[in-house]
């Protein structure tokens, strides 16, 4: 097949000063491309954007368990939003495309109202595992989104694996969804994510569930006391009942996140968080490229492959294997 041609960097930078929603997800296609000549484009325009980024956004990242209504709760979040005329983009990140080679039509159609909307603006992405990890891109996703408008930006996790400990790396808040269910089901949430989350949701409180929901806050209410807080407020004033799918609860929670995101920027935390993630995110990229770039140099590939043998066979000790390799390693650096 015909490659196609490359569109100039002027193209994106147009479409996404015009809010073009349809050329920002061309730029984010571009932003997950690992096609060497795009990941260049790429990087420029995000570079471009990332000076001029406003201040006045709201990065949210809403996780929790498979199944817990993550989606449905973000189409209700976001028509929330929109119908106090605020624009929204989502960003989310579907471990299951992976599987399934892209399958993200539940996603899709879970948020399909929300979608619609012409402030609105969904985009599911697989969770591809390159270097770097998942939030390397949308963090540059992000920074698109902001630049065409997006003021509010919600990052979907599914609660597995590190996901959601690095989605709240890249974001103002973080919004844990659960569903109701016995005591253990709550206890079988990692306990690391009880301690990051700034809110807390209970979904699915309607019909037959409500009353388990009501239990569900409850024991949540009691485990909060035993847990060192992320912010040295008073957890059970974060702690929701809603059920997304009758839009019941939401505007408190609306309001609930509007109201410590001003407080986050009062205070000047809002800024102070985002100053150190940067850093957290360039100290760890760094890291990770320097590490891609070594061990893409053939030598010193063989040169480990060589010490591991060495290392196997008792001829070297690991110590004097690391010794010997950053003695090549330096002379390389200074050839
Ligand atoms: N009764 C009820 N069902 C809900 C509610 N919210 C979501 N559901 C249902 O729960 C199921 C899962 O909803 P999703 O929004 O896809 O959940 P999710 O957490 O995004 O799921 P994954 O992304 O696959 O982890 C769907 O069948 C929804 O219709 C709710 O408030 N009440
Ligand atoms: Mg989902």
């Amino acid at each position: 097949m015909k490659q196609r041609r490359i569109k100039p960097i002027s193209y994106y930078i147009k479409g996404i000063q015009e809010e073009n929603r349809f050329i920002l997800g061309e730029a984010i296609t571009l932003v997950e491309s690992d096609h060497s000549e795009k990941r260049l484009l790429a990087r420029d325009l995000v570079d471009y954007f990332s000076t001029k980024a406003p201040k006045n956004s709201l990065r949210l990242a809403i996780t929790g368990p498979p199944g817990a209504g993550k989606s449905t709760f973000i189409n209700a979040l976001g028509k929330n939003l929109v119908s106090k005329d605020q624009k929204i983009a989502v960003l989310a990140i579907d471990p299951s495309s992976v599987k399934t080679k892209g399958s993200i039509l539940g996603d899709k159609t879970r948020m399909y109202d929300l979608s619609l909307l012409e402030k609105a603006f969904v985009r599911p992405s697989p969770n591809s595992s390159y270097l770097g990890g998942v939030n390397r891109r949308t963090k540059e996703s992000i920074t698109l989104c902001e630049a065409a408008g997006f003021r509010n930006i919600i990052i979907e996790t599914v609660g597995v694996g590190q996901s959601e400990f690095e989605v709240a790396d890249i974001s103002d808040l973080t919004i844990l969804i659960m569903q109701p269910g016995s005591g253990d089901d709550l206890q079988g949430i990692k306990r690391g994510i009880m301690e990051m989350a700034d809110i807390f949701v209970i979904n699915k409180a309607d019909a037959e569930q409500k009353s388990m929901a009501i239990q569900a806050r409850q024991f949540l209410m009691e485990s909060q006391k035993y847990l060192p807080g992320k912010n040295s407020s008073t957890k059970a004033d974060n702690i929701f009942l809603c059920s997304s799918l009758h839009h019941t609860g939401i505007d408190e929670i609306v309001n609930h996140i509007q109201t410590l995101v001003q407080k986050l920027i009062e205070n000047g935390q809002l800024e102070k968080n985002r100053d150190e993630q940067e850093l957290k995110w360039f100290a760890k990229n760094l890291d990770e490229a320097i590490l891609h770039k070594i061990y893409n140099e053939p030598n010193l590939v063989k040169l480990k492959e060589e010490l591991v043998g060495h290392i196997v066979s008792r001829k070297r000790s690991g110590p004097k294997a690391i010794d010997l390799f950053i003695h090549v390693l330096s002379s390389k650096l200074t050839e």
